[in-house]
């Protein structure tokens, strides 16, 4: 099964009678990218908070979870799914430090970019790598943020094909500020999450 048709499920629900029961899934995913790409207030507009402008430098890490509701990939359970999301500091020089306790367990990726600095979609690169150092291969989408900035955009769309290719990652325009796709980015990492999990025999695991 594709994520294409795991987004068209969702799209064209089963029927509910095909709906044997509810299951609950609890996902750590972590927010990755440069300092000031918007890590942070993609978080908060996606808990439906307010939207703060002013700069907060994210001290140390931020855990925020909120339930997704969705369905199986064989489309026979509803499922819950608190995706549990850690924020983590944009600095490089807390990435080393810090790596092993804040990406173990990670179930997926969410990596973000600023639109209108191409440098930190290149820089991406080397966070996977290290979040994938220590929870290997796990499903990533990206954010390419503040849609809504006037500045020339420099990430262009051959740019997002290339890491859309390399990582197998769906990516979105988004803006914290307007909620342009700020609930279907963290909506499209929990699907690619349950899919990656979903196991054909035995389903998803407990
Ligand atoms: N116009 C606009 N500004 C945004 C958007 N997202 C974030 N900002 C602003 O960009 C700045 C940085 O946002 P943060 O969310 O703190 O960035 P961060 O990635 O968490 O940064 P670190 O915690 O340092 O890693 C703040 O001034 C935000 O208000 C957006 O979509 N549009
Ligand atoms: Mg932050």
């Amino acid at each position: 099964m594709t994520i294409d048709d795991v987004l068209d499920s969702r799209t064209n629900p089963p029927p509910m009678s095909t709906i044997v029961e509810s299951k609950h899934i609890r996902t750590k995913v972590c927010m990755v990218g440069e300092s000031g790409t918007g890590k942070t207030d993609l978080i908060r507009r996606f808990m439906q908070c307010f939207f703060d402008d002013r700069y907060i430098q994210t001290l140390g890490t931020m855990v925020s979870k909120r339930e997704l509701i969705s369905t199986s990939p064989d489309g026979i359970h509803e499922l819950k799914i608190d995706m549990v999301i850690w924020d983590i500091l944009g600095e490089q020089r807390f990435r080393v430090l810090l790596k092993e306790e804040y990406f173990r367990g990670a179930r997926g990726i969410l990596a973000v970019c600023d639109v209108a600095r191409k440098k930190t979609l290149d820089d991406l690169d080397s966070w996977i790598g290290g979040v994938q150092s220590v929870t290997g291969k796990i499903p990533i989408v990206l954010a390419i943020n503040s849609r809504d900035r006037s500045a020339p955009e420099e990430v262009n769309e051959s740019d997002a094909k290339r890491f859309s290719t390399t990582y197998g990652a769906p990516y979105f325009y988004t803006s914290s500020e307007t909620g342009e796709n700020v609930d279907a980015v963290f909506n499209a990492l929990g699907t690619r999450v349950v899919e990656n999990r979903f196991d054909k025999t035995r389903g998803l695991p407990p």
